[in-house]
């Protein structure tokens, strides 16, 4: 990770905290809560959970989320343990096999929702805001160096559903450019609204940055083969979730199609939304919150505390 950030030429821009944290995950502070009352020997949700919130990168903004409704909730003693999207997605898996509790970070469209018996906790408070669109951004200039291009992701738009059957091939153990270029060849129609009269052209090279969520590989693999259908040469690079959108904000890299709006990474297009172009929504219905199985016996975030 660190050299490509290094050959990106941004590495100043994080921190090494963030970086130990994308990187690490656990540091073992996380045990207070659950030795505190543990002696009247009736274990509950929280104690078997160990008062842990199992989350993914911890740039992600469904991380920030959780924790804020750690103290929107006053979920006392609880905390958000960040690793990775694919840690998360194995320790649900686990714990479902063993029909232990479990709450994770969790959002739509995803696979774990076809793959297990699932649900949302509910969320009172809004913590975790409402609907999300997915949105295609760019760098400045990039209309003018690369009109084809650009034509193609600003026509890009999906149902959940594509995006679901993309997630669902990788997560079955194909490899994501696979898994595009059969959902390409199953769509034609779909991909031929995007691509229908722009000119191909003559490997021109393109970088697309992107983080290692479930439905950014999906979608950042898929409409990369897209334009290389038409000629390009495109490069797709994985980074932390600030740093995808500070080397789009500073042209480093060429687009993404992975901005959460408007609430998931509201601070981060706030940040950048000056620096960059916002080609809208390639899928609109998405949404994050805190995602338990549905053999659990709690319906609400505020269920937590009990
Ligand atoms: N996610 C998937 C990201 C956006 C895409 C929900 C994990 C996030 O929380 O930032």
């Amino acid at each position: 990770m660190l050299q490509r950030l290094k050959r990106l030429g941004i590495i100043s821009g994080i921190s090494t905290a963030l970086l130990l944290a994308a990187c690490g995950g656990d540091d073992g502070a996380t045990d207070e809560g659950a030795s505190e009352g543990g002696a009247d020997g009736d274990t509950n949700y929280a104690e078997q959970m160990n008062y842990e919130i199992t989350g993914i990168e911890a740039g992600a903004g469904v991380v920030k989320a959780a924790e804020n409704s750690v103290d929107e909730y006053d979920l006392d003693g609880w905390e958000v343990v960040t690793s990775s999207s694919g840690a998360m997605a194995t320790e649900l898996g686990e714990k479902i096999d063993n029909e232990e509790p479990i709450v994770v970070t969790g959002w739509s469209p995803h696979w774990k929702f076809a793959k297990y018996d699932l649900k949302y906790l509910d969320d009172p408070k809004g913590v975790f805001g409402d609907a999300e669109t997915i949105n295609t951004v760019v760098r400045e200039g990039f209309e003018e160096d690369y009109p084809e291009a650009f034509e193609v992701l600003d026509n890009f738009f999906w149902e959940p559903e594509d995006l679901e059957e993309v997630m669902l091939k990788i997560s079955d153990g194909m490899d994501p450019r696979e898994a595009g270029e059969e959902w390409i060849a199953d769509n034609e129609d779909r991909v031929a609204e995007w691509t229908e009269g722009v000119d191909s052209v003559d490997g021109e090279a393109i970088e697309l940055v992107y983080v290692e969520w479930d439905t950014e590989i999906g979608s950042t693999n898929m409409i990369a083969v897209v334009l290389e259908e038409l000629g390009y040469d495109v490069t797709v690079t994985p980074l932390d979730n600030a740093v995808m959108w500070e080397a789009v904000a500073t042209g480093e890299a060429d687009g993404m199609v992975a901005a959460w709006l408007p609430h998931t990474h509201g601070d981060l297009y706030e940040e950048y939304k000056d620096e960059l172009v916002d080609l809208g929504p390639n899928l609109e219905g998405a949404k994050i919150g805190l995602v338990v199985p549905a053999y659990m016996d709690i319906d609400s975030i505020e269920d937590l505390n009990n």
